[in-house]
C-alpha cells in the first residue's frame, strides 16, 4: 500500500519535472554551427557520473546529477535530422575530418534524465528529464526578416539604394536581360526561370566577393526550395514612380510584372513568414555563432563585411517593443548567448580579448543595445579544439603558443598567433598586421573518448544549468 502510494507520488513528481528546452543555433556560413551541435551532444553523451573530468564548468554534470543521456527520435518529422553519427564518424576517421558543410535547418532530440539538486522533498529521489530540442538554421535566413513589411515596390527601391559600385559590376547579365523584358507582356515560366537564375547568379556572386546584403536570403541558400518557382522572381531596380504608376495600370494580372509581384508575396508570405511562425517564435533560447578571428585574419574588407553581417542578423535581437519581429511574432526566447568560434586558434591569454571584440561587434561599436528582458551572456569557445597549448622559451622569455597539425601542409608546427584586438581594429592594425593564424586539422578521436573543446561546459551551464537545478 505505502510502497505504490509512494511510486504514484514519484510519478507524479517526475512528471511535474520533465522539462523542454528549445535551443536555436544560427550564425553565418561557416561559423561554426554544425561542430558546435556536434560537440554539445557528444560532450552531453559523455556524461559518466563516475568519471567527469571534461566538463568542470557544468554543475550537474560536476555534481554527478545527469543519470544519463540519450538521443531520441525528433518530434517534428518534416525537418531533416542533425547529421551527428556522420559527422562523429567523419572525426573518428584517420586522419580525422572537420563535418561537412550544411543547407537548411536541422533539429535533434536528447532526453537528460536528471538528479533534483536540494528539492524539499529530496528523500524521494527526485528525478526528472529535460528533453532538449537542438535546432540549426543559417543565419542568412534571418536577413529576411525586413520583407515582412515590404510590399515588391518598397522592397525593390530599397534595393536600388543599395546597388551601386561592384554591385552594379556583377549585376550586368541580370540586368541585360530584365532590361529587354516587356513587362506588361504575358509572362513565360522558362524566361522567368531563367532571369530569376541570372538574379541567384549575381547574389552568389555578391556572397563571394563578401557582400552580406543578400535577399532575399534563400535564393543562396535556398535547401528544398531549390528549383521552385516560389524562388524564380527579381526585383525591379531603378524605375521611376511613374514607371510603377504606368506598371500597376498596364500590366495583366498574366503579365510578368503581376506574376513577379504574386511570387515576391508567395514567398514573403509563405516562406519567410512560415520560417518564423514555424520556428522562431517556439524557440526558448538562441546561440548565435561568430567567426571572428578568419575574417581578422584575412582583410580589412573581409572583416567589415562580417561586421555588417552580423549587425544584419542581430537586428533580430535587439527586442525593443517596438521591433518588427516581436510585433509580428512575439518569440519567447529568455537566453541569448553570443559565441565567438574557433577559439583553439589563439591562446588563452587572448580570449578575454576576443569575448570584448564580440562584445563590440554585437553592441555596434559601444552603441548599447537592448535585448529586453532576455539574460545576455558573450562567449568565447572551440567546439572541436584542433590544437593544443604549450608553452615556449625563446631568448629567455615564456611565451604561450598553439600546436596542431595545419592544415595547408599537414605539418606538425608550434606557433605563436598574436594578440586579438579587444575593440574594433582601427587603421593601424590592418597596416601592422599583428596577426596571423593557420588553419588546423581536428585531433585525433580516442576511441571512447569525447571531443576535445574549450568552454564548452560553460556554454552548457549557461544554457541548461537552470534547467537541470
Ligand atoms: N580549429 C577549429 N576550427 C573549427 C571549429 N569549429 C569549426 N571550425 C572550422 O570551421 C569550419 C566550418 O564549421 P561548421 O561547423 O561546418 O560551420 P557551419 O556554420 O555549420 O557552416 P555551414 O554549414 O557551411 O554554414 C569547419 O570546417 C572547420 O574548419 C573549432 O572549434 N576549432
Ligand atoms: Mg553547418
Amino acid at each position: 500500500m505505502f510502497n505504490s502510494l509512494q511510486k504514484e507520488i514519484n510519478q507524479f513528481i517526475d512528471r511535474g519535472l520533465d522539462r523542454s528546452l528549445r535551443i536555436a543555433v544560427t550564425g553565418l556560413s561557416r561559423s561554426g554551427k554544425t561542430a558546435f551541435i556536434t560537440s554539445l551532444i557528444n560532450q552531453l553523451l559523455h556524461i559518466d557520473r563516475a568519471e567527469n573530468t571534461h566538463l568542470p564548468l557544468f554543475d550537474a554534470a560536476r555534481n554527478q546529477r545527469i543519470l544519463g543521456v540519450k538521443r531520441i527520435a525528433q518530434r517534428n518529422l518534416s525537418i531533416p535530422r542533425f547529421e551527428y553519427e556522420r559527422n562523429l564518424a567523419e572525426l573518428s576517421q584517420n586522419p580525422p575530418h572537420f563535418p561537412q558543410s550544411t543547407r537548411g535547418v536541422s533539429e535533434t532530440r536528447l532526453a537528460i534524465r536528471y538528479q533534483r539538486q536540494n528539492g524539499l522533498m529530496s528523500y524521494l529521489k527526485e528525478t526528472g528529464t529535460l528533453y532538449l530540442d537542438i535546432f540549426d538554421y543559417p543565419g542568412e535566413w534571418l536577413l529576411d526578416l525586413p520583407l515582412l513589411d515590404l510590399n515588391f515596390q518598397q522592397w525593390s527601391q530599397e534595393l536600388s539604394q543599395s546597388f551601386q559600385g561592384i554591385r552594379v559590376e556583377l549585376a550586368q547579365e541580370w540586368q541585360q536581360k530584365v532590361k529587354a523584358l516587356d513587362l506588361t507582356a504575358v509572362a513565360n515560366e522558362d524566361v522567368l526561370a531563367d532571369i530569376a537564375q541570372s538574379y541567384t547568379d549575381y547574389l552568389n556572386a555578391c556572397k563571394a566577393q563578401g557582400l552580406h546584403f543578400i535577399q532575399p536570403g534563400r535564393f543562396v541558400l535556398p535547401a528544398e526550395l531549390a528549383g521552385a518557382p516560389a524562388l524564380q522572381f527579381f526585383p525591379l531596380l531603378n524605375l521611376t514612380e511613374e514607371q510603377w504608376k504606368q506598371l500597376k495600370n498596364n500590366a495583366n494580372s498574366n503579365s510578368y510584372f503581376a506574376i513577379l509581384q504574386k511570387r515576391y508575396d508567395y514567398y514573403r508570405h509563405k516562406i519567410v513568414k512560415n520560417f518564423y511562425e514555424d520556428y522562431f517564435a517556439h524557440f526558448d533560447r538562441q546561440v548565435i555563432l561568430a567567426d571572428c578571428l578568419t575574417p581578422l585574419n584575412h582583410s580589412r574588407q573581409a572583416f567589415e563585411d562580417m561586421q555588417e553581417g552580423l549587425g544584419q542578423l542581430f537586428k533580430n535581437f535587439h527586442y525593443g517593443k517596438r521591433n518588427l519581429l516581436h510585433r509580428l511574432f512575439a518569440p519567447r526566447i529568455d537566453k541569448l548567448m553570443f559565441i565567438a568560434s574557433k577559439a583553439d586558434h589563439i591562446t588563452t591569454d587572448q580570449l578575454p580579448n576576443l569575448i570584448s571584440l564580440m562584445r563590440q561587434l554585437v553592441q555596434d561599436g559601444g552603441r548599447h543595445v537592448e535585448f529586453e528582458g532576455i539574460e545576455t551572456e558573450y562567449s568565447a569557445i572551440a567546439a572541436i579544439r584542433a590544437t593544443t597549448q604549450v608553452n615556449v622559451t625563446q631568448n629567455g622569455q615564456q611565451f604561450k603558443a598553439i600546436q596542431g597539425v595545419r592544415s595547408s601542409d599537414l605539418q606538425k608546427v608550434t606557433v605563436f598567433p598574436g594578440s586579438v584586438p579587444s575593440k574594433l581594429p582601427q587603421a593601424e592594425f590592418w597596416q601592422q598586421r599583428q596577426f596571423d593564424f593557420d588553419q588546423f586539422e581536428p585531433q585525433p578521436l580516442e576511441q571512447g573518448e569525447n571531443i576535445p573543446h574549450l568552454r564548452m561546459d560553460a556554454v552548457l551551464q549557461f544554457l541548461l544549468g537552470d534547467k537541470l537545478a
